[in-house]
């Protein structure tokens, strides 16, 4: 970087996203204004190996009733309280002058990681790490197969900030019939640098930050995990494999290893920044099973975690967010490099 770039990133300025095509506002000074906002509650650390009370632990009933198998590995099941159904509730379109709307259907599954309700994935052993990604490997190949499903998405929140119902370690996955907003964006945008350049947008990103290291947090001989560029939350991140793979079901045995200690290692660094469980949501980008077909896709893991100052205090997308669009204070550099020194 030239002394004029590396100037200009210091200032206020603003950085595109290349896989939404966004611009976020980037405003540096802003670290130092004082805050007498509101202080989060935090989560409680210690947690019991089996709670009687938790829906997700094995052998426990669940809010519907119907009661977990005494499960040593993952668990799959098909949510009880499930945004989208099957069959859809409106047999055709609505059209009132401007007025839309669209049947929707699909499916919603929640997946536990561990029999162990007070384990993290920071905190599981590589093989049962490897273990959640055959799962989500083989939830996306199932559901994707089914012919009126055109996207899988799948994701976790964890922590009561980041609305998680459980401690329990678990996941979700909701399968729909239409591709959702967020990855038909990301679609659009790896497409269109294929279309102009023949290349792949993520595989030409990821050499970019191994190249400049500055924004790299964690990196193995097959993922990186870097703060993108353009990141909005104020520890964002952004997983990605090393190599063109479109989906989970492509890696090779070394890649899923290397997938589940990237995976590891994430989790430990974001507890150990604020010496507490990092909440965030975390999901995988995974190319629509509409049947088409995605050449440009590659596949990879958005972190979005809340903290900005502290465990207790929250960056809150309000105002200019909501009105204008996303702002950030400090650099993805200065985030990566704080999320680098807690290794
Ligand atoms: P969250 O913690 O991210 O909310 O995910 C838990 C999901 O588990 C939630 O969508 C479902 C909720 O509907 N659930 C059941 O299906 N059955 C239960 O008994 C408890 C929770
Ligand atoms: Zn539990």
């Amino acid at each position: 970087m030239t002394v004029e770039e590396s100037s200009l990133l210091a200032g206020v300025h603003r950085r595109r996203n290349l896989l939404t095509n966004e611009w976020v506002l980037v405003s540096p000074h802003r670290t130092q204004r004082p805050w007498q906002g509101q202080i989060e509650k935090l989560d409680a650390i210690t947690l019991p190996e089996h709670d009687p009370n938790c829906y997700l632990c094995p052998g426990n009933v669940r809010a519907g009733g119907i009661q977990n198998p005494v499960y040593a590995d993952t668990f799959v099941f098909d949510n009880d309280f499930a945004a989208l159904r099957p069959e859809p509730m409106m047999s055709a379109g609505y059209r009132r002058g401007l007025l839309e709307a669209e049947a929707e259907s699909g499916l919603c599954r929640v997946l536990c990681y561990s029999p162990s309700h007070h384990l993290t994935l920071g905190q599981m052993q590589p093989a049962a790490i490897r273990s959640v990604i055959e799962t989500w490997a083989a939830e996306y190949a199932h559901l994707g197969a089914q012919g009126d499903i055109g996207a899988v998405t799948i994701f976790e929140n964890r922590g009561a900030m980041m609305g998680a119902s459980s401690p329990h370690p678990h996941g979700q996955i909701w399968a729909n019939r239409t591709v959702p907003n967020e990855l038909s964006r990301e679609v659009r945008n790896q497409e269109a640098y294929f279309q102009e350049t023949g290349k792949c947008l993520l595989c030409d990103y990821v050499a970019t930050e191994i190249a400049e290291r500055e924004r790299l947090v964690i990196e193995n001989d097959h993922f990186v995990v870097v703060v993108p560029f353009w990141a909005t939350w104020p520890f964002e991140t952004l997983l990605l494999p090393r190599n063109h793979h479109a989906t989970l079901s492509a890696l090779s045995t070394d890649e899923l290893e290397a997938m589940a200690d990237v995976l590891k290692k994430v989790n430990v660094c974001y507890d150990a920044l604020f010496k507490n469980p990092f909440p965030y949501t975390m999901g995988l980008h995974l190319p629509p099973t509409d049947g088409g077909r995605h050449p440009s896709f590659h596949f990879h893991a958005h972190y979005f975690p809340p903290l900005l100052r502290s465990a207790s205090i929250r960056k809150f997308m309000v105002g200019y967010e909501m009105l204008a669009g996303p702002q950030r204070d400090l650099t993805p550099e200065t985030a990566a490099e704080r999320l680098r020194s807690t290794i």
